[in-house]
């Protein structure tokens, strides 16, 4: 078959064929002014075509603590398009949305808060590097292609204001597939209870970061247990992993009580009492 009518097979430009003979990667034989090419190698040259392009290599992250202090830098200093540029780059570089999460913003947002309770970062600074991290998480919400694995709804209990852990667990669930109804904060229970079974959600996560709110978590999580929705509870400290294995292994079904939600603060707890918690975010 002549060259054109391989073009036209292949769906491109007579250029871009002629292109691709000169580059070796359509075999032609020329014959005269014109060129023949096989039949065969013309199919597999569309086959090849038809496959869907490999991932971009996964970048390798060698120090994570560089990579914090980096970004520390940036939130500290108020550079957001430098903050989000270099959690975009490790987003493209195929980083899971779990080691950014871990590795990355969490570390980085503990630094931040060990600073505001010892008081050398003002409240104003704090609010200015959450709002930096929320909006580089905007960019890692992506649903990536294939059969959903099921309907999630993600929440906090009332009484909590950190809403950045949910959100991290929210663009952990949907880069794995899962739709996720992400509620925020302040949600009151019986609504909670609504949008889980107006979505059909298998199940509600719910992140509990401030100690007060644990209460309020325990109320929650019973009234999920009395309408048969089954819940996961995590905390500070708790992992996504965790949160992904579990969801994945079904094994929150049936789950009255589960580890997770005894003592959310438990780990870091201990950790942080030497900084205490008498300075107060809000005033
Ligand atoms: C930002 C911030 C705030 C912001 C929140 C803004 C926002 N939009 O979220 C504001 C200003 C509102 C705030 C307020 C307060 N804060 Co604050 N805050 C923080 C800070 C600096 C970061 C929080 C954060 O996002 N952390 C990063 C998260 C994402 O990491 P993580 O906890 O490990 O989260 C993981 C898990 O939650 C997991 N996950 C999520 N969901 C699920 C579900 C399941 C099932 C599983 C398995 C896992 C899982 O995913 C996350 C990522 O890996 C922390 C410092 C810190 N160490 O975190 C203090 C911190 C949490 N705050 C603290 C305090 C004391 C307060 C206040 C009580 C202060 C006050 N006196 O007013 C208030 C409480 C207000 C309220 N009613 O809730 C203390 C809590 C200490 C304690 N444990 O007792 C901390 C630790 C600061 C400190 N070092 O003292 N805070």
């Amino acid at each position: 078959m002549d060259l054109k009518d391989a073009a036209n097979q292949l769906g491109v430009h007579y250029q871009t064929a002629y292109q691709w003979v000169r580059e070796g990667k359509l075999r032609a034989e020329k014959i005269g002014a014109s060129y023949n090419v096989d039949e065969e190698d013309l199919r597999q040259l569309i086959q090849q075509r038809s496959k869907p392009a490999p991932p971009p290599p996964k970048v390798k992250v060698r120090d994570w603590h560089q990579q914090k202090e980096k970004l520390l830098g940036h939130l500290l200093r108020g550079e957001e398009l430098q903050a989000r540029s270099q959690v975009q780059r490790l987003a493209d570089g195929n980083v899971s949305v779990v080691e950014i999460c871990e590795q990355l913003l969490s570390p980085a947002l503990a630094e931040i808060g060990e600073r505001w309770a010892e008081g050398s970062l003002t409240i104003a600074e704090e609010h200015r590097a959450s709002a930096i991290v929320e909006r580089s998480l905007a960019n890692l919400m992506l649903s990536p292609a294939g059969r959903p694995k099921g309907v999630v709804v993600v929440a906090t209990p009332p009484g909590d204001e950190h809403s950045l852990p949910a959100t991290m667990a929210t663009a952990a669930l949907r880069n794995n597939r899962w739709i996720t109804h992400h509620l925020g904060t302040q949600v009151p229970a019986d609504d909670l209870v609504k949008i889980s079974k107006d979505t059909g959600a298998d199940l509600v996560v719910l992140t509990v970061t401030n100690p007060q709110a644990l209460q309020a978590a325990k109320s929650l999580e019973k009234r999920l247990e009395e309408e048969g929705i089954p819940y996961l509870t995590g905390g500070m400290g708790s992992r996504l992993g965790d949160l992904l294995a579990a969801i994945e292994a079904k094994s929150w079904t049936n789950s009255s009580s589960n580890a997770l939600s005894e003592e959310p603060h438990a780990q870091r707890r201990d950790e942080r009492s030497a900084h205490g918690t008498e300075n107060s975010l809000r005033n």
